[in-house]
């Protein structure tokens, strides 16, 4: 009885108001663990045969698994934007790696999800890569985290170990460096384990770790490739020739000019198998950070009343539609782990209903007893963290640059270019989205049925914004000041 009062966080407040203070049960603390362009490849996910995650794993194991939990934006700031302010990019016009939040007007003053648990008592720091890099101006930095840690870089080899083509420069991947501990997420996971072990004793903590891997460079040591099959017993993920034939131009127009290296070049070097174990054995090495975390809460006493939250900003494509990198509106780019644990939360549950990460911040406001929070677009999820059979009747949206926008359900993939182009696909029969089903008539009423959850406002960049924009003047679509039709694409 007493357990599952303490489960109810409306019941634990209505009592701990009547409660003397001594007696009023602690608040529970957060565990916010942000990974950067994390995929579903991880073991509970199943997104690839091959993914070592035993510490994600566990995590989930004691918690709730969100196996349908889609990104609002592909790429790192804008995503990272929406789950903090809990608002989405077509609401507040960031869809690119620039603006930060408070360099737009609308946002200059809004509460994000660490300042309203301070804003209720918590102490709130932040380590590793949380906002995107260089987002926060230095000075208003410790306005967003009480503390705001350190949030070391990738360690930079003397020469690339991929001689990429230029267009994919960022792009490295390879075994290095030869100690862990020159790696940013070791350093991230030793940050944050010394503030828990000095955490101040008289309030509840939020405490923030953001992994770096596996975003490129996908390094890491020895030790970490050796827990991943040799190259040549690499699973290539399912790619199919000529996906692209049944997309929109405008799709390919949205995408093509990314700095993504292409599969053809991957294929070409035969550097495709050493990318994707690449992928996994970084991955893999972040997990082992993941552990170190988790391990150290255990011991110090606080994980029985902690609140742990596992999400990645996007996902990443290697290969799949004949492009790797995210920025797109395709499953490999939204689809991210998303997983809950502790009090309030049902262990070893998998819930396939969409969830969004924007439902984090509502999440994380009702699991922990906090006022609701107004304003924000997400959905709390602590129904179906009680039962992940509760009925919740929202898609998950991701939106990639203005008037960009993909719908997701349990069953049914639908995307809205901003030139009014669109595919669907029935994942149930399709998991791959090979087969653009969105001309054939029996579907009419099931994409009538799904636009009408495409968002309402479309708000536009702030001008010199890292965004692009379609315009239209006298009838003829621009992209980027181009004209788009498709006799005029670049090849
Ligand atoms: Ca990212
Ligand atoms: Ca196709």
């Amino acid at each position: 009885m007493i357990k599952s009062l303490l489960l109810n966080s409306a019941l634990l407040l209505a009592l701990a108001g009547n409660l003397p203070a001594a007696e009023r049960p602690a608040p529970p603390n957060v565990l916010f663990i942000a990974v950067d362009d994390l995929n579903d490849w991880v073991g509970c996910l199943g997104g690839h045969p091959q993914a070592h995650t035993p510490n994600m794993d566990r995590l989930a194991a004691r918690g709730t698994l969100f196996r349908n939990a889609h990104v609002q934006s592909p790429l790192c700031n804008p995503s990272r934007a929406s789950l903090l302010t809990g608002l989405r990019p077509s609401t507040t016009g960031i869809y690119g790696l620039a603006p930060g939040i408070r360099a737009v007007d609308s946002l200059k003053d809004w509460v994000t999800l660490p300042q309203y648990f301070a804003q209720h008592g918590y102490f709130t720091a932040g380590f590793g890569k949380i906002f995107h890099d260089g987002s926060i101006p230095k000075n208003l930095q410790t306005n967003e985290f009480n503390v705001w840690g350190p949030a070391p870089g990738m360690p930079t080899p003397k020469e690339k170990f991929v001689h990429t083509p230029a267009t994919m420069n960022a792009m490295d991947w390879g075994v290095f460096p030869p100690d862990d501990r020159q790696q940013a997420d070791w350093k991230t996971a030793e940050n944050a384990i010394a503030q828990l072990n000095s955490r101040p004793a008289d309030k509840p903590f939020f405490l923030a770790v953001g992994f770096r891997l596996p975003h490129v460079p996908c390094f890491a040591s020895q030790k970490w490739f050796d827990l991943i099959p040799a190259e040549d017993q690499i699973i290539l993920p399912p790619v199919k020739d000529h996906d692209r034939d049944d997309t929109p131009e405008f799709s390919w127009y949205l995408h093509w000019k990314l700095p993504e290296p292409r599969l053809s070049w991957l294929q070409s070097a035969n550097q495709w198998r050493p990318l994707v174990r690449a992928y996994l054995a970084s991955t893999t090495f972040m997990d082992s950070q993941l552990g170190r975390v988790l391990d150290a809460l255990a011991a110090s006493g606080a994980a029985t009343n902690t609140v742990i939250v596992l999400w990645s900003d996007n996902g990443w494509h290697l290969g799949e539609k004949a492009i790797t990198g995210k920025n797109t509106l395709w499953n490999p780019s939204t689809h991210v782990p998303l997983i809950f644990a502790g009090p309030g939360v049902t262990g070893g549950a998998k819930c396939g209903q969409p969830a969004e990460l924007l439902d984090v911040y509502p999440t994380l406001v009702e699991l922990c007893g906090l006022p609701a929070r107004t304003g924000l677009e997400g959905h709390s999820l602590a129904p179906q963290l009680k039962d992940p059979r509760s009925p919740r009747p929202w898609p998950a949206i991701t939106t990639h640059n203005v008037g960009n926008h993909t719908i997701r359900t349990e069953r049914w993939r639908y995307i809205r270019y901003a030139d009014n182009s669109e595919e669907l696909y029935d994942i149930q029969a399709d998991p791959n989205e090979w087969t653009n089903i969105v001309a054939n008539p029996k579907f009419t009423a099931v994409v009538k049925d799904l636009a009408q959850w495409l968002p309402k406002t479309n708000t536009l960049p702030v001008p010199g914004s890292a965004s692009r924009v379609l315009t239209q003047t006298n009838g003829v679509w621009y992209w980027e000041g181009k004209i788009i039709r498709p006799e005029e694409k670049e090849d």
